[in-house]
Formats: structure tokens, sequence, C-alpha cells
């Protein structure tokens, strides 16, 4: 055999563990005693074992929601996986991941996506990570045949193989989806082959034999270490029970299970213990008794600690990173038009710290769609990468790569194309410091050109913000100036949490004086551009100019007025300045918020929902809190039309008139 006598034995030991960890789930589900789902992985040990067997330090794993034999494989205890499902505070993730979310970073693996296909975007991340910081590691890409259909994984192929990166994108085809099989939702009978088209090797293993599947990792890891490619395994499997706990399997045949079962992996390796001679009859007994003794101690001590659970404050403490503030001393400035203020904070950050990366269509010699990067691509230049139109994979990298220790700064050609790279940030660059319970952080900022104006229509004309602000975990930033963009987006780029940086097309084009490497902003704080006693006018973006020509426009005509309007910038959707708002309107008991995006549902409504729930406030407003909003319809392209379907300055002048009647 070519695994040595220990390996082997470890082999035995964790594919047992991982057989035996399971069915006490399955008890424990069947006597009510566990709540949720879970999808057991009983049958493919073989594949967790044989490729946890083939991995170094520092080599990641992740995993699918069909994960808990990988936890075990790499050395997860038993105890921390039962309380984990416990929802005990003893847990991988002190109980706010839940059986498809073991994260366990002190054993390189990043925990599941239970977006199927979403988490191979993740160890693409991690790769490319490895590969920027020069690490000689590889990141393993786990995902079913099911997934294999699912776009993010042909776009990270293609681009873990134009970028060399160190990931092993191993299949573990156990023929079905959840009732799907794979005969009928491929169009091919080798799913293997579909790597061609992106220049990747690989191969196919036998997935229920331990000796097969390790060894093909080995080569797959030597390979990728030495060509600095990446590599695929397909490892043809089968799951015992159904796709998670509720499923009575329909539609396989018994005949099916039964031929299958004849394969068992552990049956197998103990087989081939025994003709080689490894261990005799007697040893494999004691083996085996001593894993059943060790599964039932953890999950004896598991179970005497399953009601011990961590409060709501520690759940809450792991959304956010803390915010730090900043006190800027800046004397220095300088005139630039937004764009060349944005590309100033992406310079000063690039050059202050190796670890950020700009990430983006175009954003090479083309210097961007809006160019905005500019000449960015000869200062900086091993810290740009350009991407393929692939907006899921390379948001989902970039997400990944944060953890393990990259500050990748996305740029999204369009804010509309948001809704692509909408998973990488709804559901894993917002959650996962949560769900890990701090175990890891992701501080991305996704750049976000929104709004109209550009005579553009309504694909590439949409103020989005509302999707995002709606999503705990993810910072909104919402600039209204050159200097604010750049001070906003410095101190985005160093801070710990996902950022969405929404910036409006037209504040590109507004030109002011911008502070230097030292003026940077503090996040989740509103800025009184002007004090007023009789209304208060909140907004963001390039509504903040409109709101400004507007009160200029009053005050040129009644210099009386001068004092009496004051105006917020929001300039941090999320976490958002409360005190300052309310402080305000206590003030002046008139309220106007403007914003472009469509009223109906959107960010503003928040803010006068803030508003009305101070007691002070409700009770000496002169008038309703106004919420002035762009009309409910796509932005049409007609300039006229264009300009009419948000709100515009002699709209925003003829209201803020009307309150100081
Ligand atoms: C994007 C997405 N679509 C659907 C689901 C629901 N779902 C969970 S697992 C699963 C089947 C996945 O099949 P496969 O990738 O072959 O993995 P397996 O379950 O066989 O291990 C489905 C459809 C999901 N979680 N995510």
């Amino acid at each position: 055999m070519t695994l040595s006598k220990g390996q082997c034995l470890k082999g035995l030991h964790l594919m047992h563990q991982s057989r035996l960890f399971e069915q006490q789930i399955v008890k424990l589900f069947a006597s009510g005693k566990m709540h949720g789902t879970t999808h057991l992985n009983m049958g493919q040990e073989a594949c967790q074992v044989g490729l946890a067997l083939s991995l170094k330090d520092d080599d990641w794993i992740v995993p699918t929601h069909r994960c808990h034999g990988y936890n075990i494989a790499t050395g997860s205890s038993p105890f921390k996986m039962f309380s984990e499902m416990f929802g005990s505070k003893y847990g991988l993730c002190k109980g706010l991941g839940g059986s498809m979310h073991m994260s366990d970073k002190e054993h390189f693996n990043l925990g599941s996506s239970a977006v199927v296909a979403s988490g191979v975007a993740l160890a693409t991340g991690l790769s490319f990570a490895q590969s920027k910081l020069k690490k000689s590691n590889i990141s393993v890409a786990l995902f079913g045949d099911g997934a294999s259909s699912r776009g993010v994984i042909h776009e990270c192929m293609n681009m873990a193989s134009i970028w060399n990166l160190p990931t092993l994108f191993f299949l573990e085809n156990n023929g079905y989806g959840m009732s799907a099989a794979t005969s009928r939702m491929v169009s091919t009978d080798s799913l293997i082959s579909r790597i061609k088209s992106y220049n990747i090797e690989g191969e196919v293993v036998d997935g229920n034999n331990l000796e097969e599947v390790y060894e093909a990792c080995n080569r797959a890891r030597n390979y990728i270490l030495k060509n600095k490619k990446p590599y695929m395994i397909e490892a043809k499997t089968y799951r015992y029970n159904g796709h998670s706990k509720s499923d009575p399997c329909v539609y396989r045949t018994r005949e099916e299970e039964e031929l299958w079962a004849k394969k068992d992996p552990i049956k197998r390796f103990k087989a081939a213990l025994l003709s080689n001679k490894i261990i005799d009859e007697n040893q494999y007994k004691s083996i085996l008794d001593d894993d059943i003794k060790y599964m039932e101690k953890e999950l004896e001590d598991a179970r005497d600690h399953k009601d011990e659970i961590i409060d709501i404050h520690e759940a809450t403490s792991y959304v956010y990173a803390d915010i730090e503030k900043y006190e800027t001393s800046c004397t220095e400035f300088h005139r630039a038009y937004g764009r060349e203020a944005i590309r100033e904070a992406l310079l000063e950050e690039a050059q202050r710290d190796e670890s950020v990366y700009l990430i983006g269509e175009d954003i090479g010699i083309y210097g961007g769609c809006f160019k905005v990067t500019g000449d960015l691509y000869k200062k900086v230049k091993s810290q740009i990468v350009e991407t393929p139109i692939s907006e899921e994979g390379f948001g989902g990298i970039a997400v990944g790569s944060s953890m393990l220790g990259i500050r990748p700064v996305v740029e999204i050609m369009y804010g509309d194309f948001s809704t692509l790279i909408s998973d990488s940030l709804i559901n894993h660059a917002s959650k996962i410091r949560f769900m890990s319970a701090g175990q890891f952080e992701c501080p991305t900022v996704f750049r976000l050109p929104m709004g109209c104006g550009t005579g553009h229509g309504s694909q590439h004309s949409q103020s989005l913000e509302s999707l995002f602000t709606n999503i705990p975990g993810l910072l909104v930033v919402a600039p209204s100036s050159p200097r604010k963009a750049k001070a906003l987006l410095k101190a985005s780029i160093r801070n710990n949490n996902s950022v969405v940086f929404v910036e409006y097309k037209l504040v590109y084009n507004l030109n002011g004086e911008i502070g230097d490497e030292s003026d940077l902003m503090t996040l989740g704080q509103c800025d009184v551009e002007r004090e007023g006693s009789k209304v208060t006018l909140i907004s963001y973006g390039y509504s903040m100019q409109k709101c400004r020509d507007a009160i200029n426009s009053i005050v040129a005509k009644d210099e009386s007025l001068l004092d009496k309007i004051e105006l917020i910038d929001l300039c941090t959707l999320k976490p958002l300045d409360e005190d300052t708002l309310i402080k305000s309107v206590r003030k002046t008991h008139n309220c106007l918020i403007v914003q472009e995006a469509p009223q109906f549902g959107g960010y503003a409504n928040q803010i006068a929902a803030t508003l009305n729930k101070d007691r002070e406030i409700f009770n000496t407003l002169k008038n309703p809190i106004e919420v002035f909003g762009g009309r409910e319809m796509p932005v049409p392209f007609t300039r006229e039309l264009e300009k009419d379907c948000v709100p515009t300055v002699e709209k925003i002048t003829k209201k803020l008139k009307d309150l100081l009647k």
C-alpha cells in the first residue's frame, strides 16, 4: 500500500469517527434532540479522509453542506461539532453556524456555504490570497455534481486557470443533487470533461477507495504547486442517506442502494488492511471499539452542556468588527474631481498597504469604465487585478481572499450589476464573521457606481443601496463630494467590515477641495454641512449636491433664510448616525429627506421612521416628515424624462420653501 501504517490507522479511525458521528446525529434527530436540518455524508468517507490525509497545515478547505466528514477528517473536535449542532456555546461557532456552517480556523477549514457552489468561489479566493502572499499551499474547493451546473464554478475555474491559482477543484459526484440525477441534469456523461474548456488538468477516481483518493490528491497537490496551475478531481461515490433528514429517497431504487452498499468505503479499506496484513481482525475490533467509545464520550460531554448557550448580546457582537474613529488633522488641500479623489484614495491605500488589491473589469490600461482607476495600472501594477466579465465569481473570490489577509477593493462596472455579486455580499461577506463567531473577518470594499443622469438607460442607472442597507453585517457608505469620497474610501479600505461603497456617478464630475493622505472620515457619522434653525434637509450621494444647489438658490433670493436650513449629509447609510439626525430635527421641527432611489421601499423611509420614533420630535413636528424620492419607474433614456424621474433642484427648492413658510 502507498499509505504508511500510521496513515492507514489514522485513515481508518477517521472514517469510523465520521460514520459514528453521523450515526449519533441520526439518532439525535430521530428522538427530537436536535433542531434544524442536516446533510449526512455516510458512504462518502473515503473522499473526505483520503483528501484530508494528503493535506498539509495551511492548506485550506471549503467543504459543501455535506461537511461533517470533512471536519472530522481535518481534525475538528467531535465534542465541538456535537455542541455546534446542539447550538451550545461550546460549538465550533458557538452555536451560530449549525450543521452547515462548521468553520474551524484552527484546522484550516473555512466552513461551508449553504448556497450550493458558492463555497467554490470562496475557496478560489483563498488560493488567490495564497498566490498573492506567495505561500506554498493549496485550497480545496469542494462541490457536488448538482453544484457543477452553477455558473460561478465555471467562472472560478476560468479565473483560477488564467491566474494560475493553487486551487484543487474536488467534485464529490454522488450521482444526485437533491433528487435530480446527474444523468438528467448534466449535458455530458463526463463532468470532468468540462475542465478542458478552462485548460485545467484533472482525473477521475473511485471515491469509495481511500487509497485511490489519497493518491490522486497527493498527485494533485504536487502538480498544483509545481506547475502553479489548478487541478480537478472527480471522485465517484454515493450517499447512503437521503439528501437531508426528511428525504425518503423515492427517486432512486433499493437495488441501486444495495449495489453501492457493497462498495462501502470502510469495509473495503478494512479488507485492504487485512489482506495487506497491516492489522488483523482482533486489532480491527479493538480499533472500532475505541472509536465507538471515543464518539460516545464526545457526545456525552456535549450533551451535558447542551443548554449552555451564548446570549443575544454576545451573538450581536459578532455581526460587525469595531469601526475606527478618525480625527482629521489635514491642512493641505488641493482641487480634484470626484473620480480623481477616489483614484487618490486607491493609490494611497495600495501604496500604504501591499495587501490592498484593486479588482475589476477593465481597470487596467483602459482606466476603468468611468476612468476612476485611470493610470493606477502604471503606479501599483502588481496590485491591479483585471477580471473577465464574471461578477459572481470575482465577487466571491474577493470575499474568500479577504479572509486570508488580502484587502480587496472591487470595482463593479455599474452598480446595476451588483445584482450579480449580491450572493457574495448578501450571503457571504455580511455573514461569515457572525456565522463563524468571529473566527473570520471579510474586510472588503465593493465600489458600486450608481444613479442616473448619464443617459445610460434603465439597466445602467439605478440606485440600489437599499438592497444592501437591509443586510446586517454590511456597511453602506455613499459620499457626496470629492473630499468625502476620498476620505470615506480610505476609511472603508482600512476597516475590517465589508463595505458597499456607493459612488453616485455624477459625483465623479464634481470638482472640489480634497485632503492629503491623512484625511480620513470616520464611518458611521453624518456631516452637518450647514446649520439652520427651521428645516432639516437630509440626503446622501449626488442628491446632496442638488440639495446644496436648492439651498443656494433660496438663500440667493432671500438672505434672511441663510441660517434657517440645516443640511445633513448622511455619508454612511449603515450604521446610521441616528443621534445627529434626531438632535437636528428636535431643533428644527421640520424635516425633508431626499434620495434618488425610487421612493417606495427606499432607504430614506428608514430615516423618517428613525425620526418618528423619537417622542420629542413626534410631539413638536410642525409638518409631517417628508420623504422625497424617485418616481416608481425604471430610469428612462430620454434626457427630459430621465431628469424628471428623480428629485430635481427645482422641486427640492419648492418643497423647502413650503416647509419654511
Ligand atoms: C444555490 C442553491 N440552490 C439550491 C439549494 C438547495 N440545495 C441544497 S443541497 C442541493 C443539492 C446539491 O447537490 P450536489 O451539489 O450534488 O451536492 P450533494 O447534496 O449531492 O452532496 C440543493 C438543490 C441551495 N442550497 N443553493
